[in-house]
């Protein structure tokens, strides 16, 4: 079969089925295009894009800008490894350090080796600045977190699909309730050795859960007082997507170590990087780590333009309006609504309750007939759909997606 020749959605994913692991069950849609809030499938039919592929496509797909960045710089130099320097990844460096206020940058490629990568820094930190014996290091992590796939990762995970069978499981983790102060100074108080706190200033995947006000300023507050690191993971909550550049900044929490992913690329091409000052970065030693496309110069590229694409089109600000936009409007439906009991985020990352079991497929068919509808979005856990749209929105197309949302959602009212 040519590879270019045009399939059927079925032929599409059938071969998917047949040649694929199938470690994903995708809603039954195969999408060849997308522009800005739009993607079409192979039929040609439009759809809005209200997953934003997880919070990474933030500046809208195919941004021209962001792959223009990528092509030409695709088309100049691609990948040296970090044996020699490149003309780009300084450039991106200081821009990104600047960008988001913290000394230096260790350039990956995906979210959860981000995530590692944090992991690794704040254990070196903890032996060699704040002295703990080797091997003792313990991380806090929250009941329900969601921080990538690699095997240390699903060992302090709690989900039982993302962990069963795995292991053995990696140690040195502490698991605590999200969203409780009171466990997180008790933690701290009866275990000296606790080097770091790693925390979702929302927990996205768990069905986005905004903890009580206040919530990151004090634990940031806790970690300072007992000399434990507050890493906060941004990966999905980051890049303006909860209506400032950072939902850190909600509360003005200055993280130690700031974990980014998704939107820093714009969806174009996998980047991610870990920021600290030097007084954390500088543990890190020249082969103490790294991988073989961090801080290529394509990422690097392709970062700074999105990033500057976040900043030129104010999209922090579009998503602090529209979110507002949205769940008010979502909360006059509500009112005389059976099928919804309530809706919850920060800016344009927000979540709906399905008022039926988690084990129900309700959400599941609820979003079955807002695909036919011409909206696509996915439930995350049992009864809870996520909705988060690329930030470039604009007012009047929210308002019609709200139309059809809550037009389909009557079609299940019971
Ligand atoms: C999947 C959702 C899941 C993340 C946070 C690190 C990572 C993620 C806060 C790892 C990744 C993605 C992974 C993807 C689905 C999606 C996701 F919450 F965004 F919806 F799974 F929970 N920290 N989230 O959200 O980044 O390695 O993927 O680049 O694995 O199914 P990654």
């Amino acid at each position: 079969m040519a590879v270019l020749e045009k399939l059927t959605p079925q032929e599409v994913i059938a071969l998917e089925n047949k040649y694929g692991a199938h470690n994903y069950h995708p809603l039954p849609v195969v999408l060849s295009k997308g522009e800005g809030v739009f993607v079409w499938d192979v039929e040609g039919k439009k759809y809005y894009d209200f997953l934003s592929a997880y919070s990474a496509v933030n500046q809208g797909h195919c941004h021209p800008k962001i792959v223009n960045a990528m092509v030409h710089q695709a088309q100049t130099l691609t990948l040296t490894s970090r044996a020699f320097f490149n003309d780009v990844l300084g450039k991106y460096e200081e821009f990104a350090c600047k960008f988001f206020g913290f000394d230096k940058l260790l350039p990956m490629n995906t979210g959860a080796e981000a995530v590692e990568t944090a992991l690794k820094l704040c254990r070196k930190w903890a032996y060699e600045v704040k002295g703990i014996d080797e091997n003792e290091a313990e991380i806090i992590v929250c009941e329900n977190n969601f921080h990538g796939r690699t095997t240390t990762i699903i060992s302090f995970s709690n989900d039982p699909v993302a962990r069963k069978n795995f292991g053995p499981y990696t140690k040195g983790f502490i698991k605590i309730e999200y969203n409780n102060l009171e466990a997180l100074e008790a933690t701290l108080k009866s275990n000296p050795n606790v080097a770091g706190f790693l925390v979702e200033p929302i927990q996205g995947e768990a069905g986005v859960y905004v903890p009580q006000e206040g919530y990151l300023a004090k634990a940031k507050a806790l970690c300072e007082s007992y000399n434990v690191l507050f890493i906060a993971d941004e990966v999905q909550t980051g890049i303006a997507r909860t209506g400032k550049l950072l939902a850190v900044d909600h509360e003005n929490v200055k993280p130690d170590v700031l974990v980014l992913g998704k939107a820093i690329s714009g969806g174009v091409y996998p980047v991610s990087a870990v920021l600290a000052n030097n007084s954390v970065m500088d543990v890190i030693k020249p082969g103490n780590h790294g991988s073989t496309f961090g801080g290529n110069p394509v990422a690097a590229a392709v970062a700074i333009a999105a990033l500057e694409v976040v900043q030129d089109e104010k999209l922090a600000e579009n998503a602090e309006a529209l979110g507002n936009l949205f769940r008010s409007e979502l909360n006059k439906f509500i009112e005389t609504s059976s099928i919804i009991n309530l809706v919850r985020g920060k800016g344009l990352l927000n979540a709906i309750v399905i008022n039926d079991s988690e084990e129900s497929d309700t959400a599941w068919n609820i979003c079955l007939a807002l695909r036919d509808n011409g909206l696509l979005a996915k439930p995350t856990h049992g009864n809870i759909i996520r909705f988060a749209p690329p930030l470039v929105m604009t007012k009047e197309q929210l308002l019609d997606c709200v139309h059809i949302i809550t037009k389909t959602l009557k079609q299940f009212e019971k």
